[in-house]
């Protein structure tokens, strides 16, 4: 019986996982852990999960990168590596390529003492006025927008002013070595684009991208607008959210499990049409598959788009 369990997970090419952040074990999935809205969260829950961020930058790097780096570090190397050049967006692995991301940062935050599942932010709620979300609490969330006092960073990136978060120093921006203290730089508001550019997310907007029937046009339209402007407005010009590294803000995990959450809805709107709906054309030319495999370089095992394209099925095991 254990014999045959374990050639049925050799066959499907995964190895067996010896910590947490190694290969996700496929299994029926028969209790789904529940992903909640931050907003909605226990302050014990709040707490418990910015206390295992903070751990992440005292463990060592997984990966062999050359500088004193932490396992916070890695997610950034990871994501400003495979963006440049372009792996992981403007095309159709960014959806599941993203699933699988914030899975492997949950697995991380689980090794650190968190026992929840992934949290994320509605941004849809709070588009007329994101800067007053809960997310930005100052005690129990991320701290708020960056400041031109806050020193230690020089002009070009902007030190956020407080929050549990304020004295993190990430070691990349962009793919490059360059520690600095975490940074933001919320888009002000001007005349007809609220503050974070939250036109971009504006129930207008979602409709649009909601009308998309096929997989081709839904991706693309979820990722440019709300999901590219969500990014332009936290992370400004001078902040961690803009450069490719911007998985240094742990914002990005929030923001991300809420546009996972966008396809989930999308794809329980008609579940026997779109749990497998995958199609469009790679950046290298060919048209995407199922049987693609997603790089993640060595933060995770390399995995098939198709263990990840149903949250309840596969390699994975949660719902919203
Ligand atoms: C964020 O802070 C920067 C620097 O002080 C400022 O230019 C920007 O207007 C602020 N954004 C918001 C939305 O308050
Ligand atoms: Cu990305």
């Amino acid at each position: 019986m254990k014999f045959l369990l374990l050639a049925t997970l050799a066959t499907a090419a995964l190895a067996l996982p010896s910590d947490p952040l190694s290969a996700r074990q496929k299994k029926t999935c028969t209790n789904p852990k529940l992903r909640k809205d931050w907003a909605k969260a226990t302050n014990a829950e709040k707490k418990s999960y910015i206390d295992a961020v903070l751990c992440l930058a005292t463990k060592p790097s997984r990966l062999k990168v050359p500088t004193h780096s932490t396992l916070y570090d890695d997610f950034a190397w990871v994501h400003a590596k495979l963006t440049d050049p372009q792996r992981i967006h403007a095309e159709p692995v960014f959806l599941p390529w993203h699933r699988y991301f914030v899975q492997v940062y949950e697995d991380a935050l689980h090794s650190c003492g968190y026992t929840g599942a992934a949290m994320y932010w509605d941004w849809t709620a709070d588009w007329a006025a994101p800067s007053k979300a809960a997310v930005w609490n100052p005690v129990l969330g991320f701290g708020g927008n960056g400041s031109d006092s806050a020193d230690g960073n020089g002009p070009l990136k902007l030190r956020i002013a407080d929050g549990p978060f304020r004295n993190l120093r990430p070691t990349y921006w962009n793919g490059d070595v360059d520690p600095h203290w975490l940074s933001r730089d919320w888009a002000p508001a001007y005349p007809g684009q609220p503050e974070l550019i939250g036109n971009a997310y504006s129930p207008s907007i979602m409709e649009e991208v909601f009308s998309w029937t096929e997989y081709e046009r839904f991706w693309p339209a979820l990722e440019s607008s709300p999901h590219g402007g969500l990014h332009a407005g936290v992370g400004g010009g001078r902040g961690d959210m803009g450069p490719t590294s911007s998985p240094n803000d742990p914002i990005f995990f929030l923001h991300h499990a809420m546009v996972d959450k966008l396809w989930w809805e999308w794809q329980r709107a008609d579940r026997d049409n779109r749990i497998n709906a995958y199609k469009g054309m790679r950046n290298d030319g060919q048209e995407a598959s199922l049987e693609d495999m997603m790089p993640m370089l060595k933060l995770a095992p390399d995995a098939k788009v198709k263990d990840y394209i149903d949250t309840e099925g596969g390699a994975l095991c949660y719902k919203y």
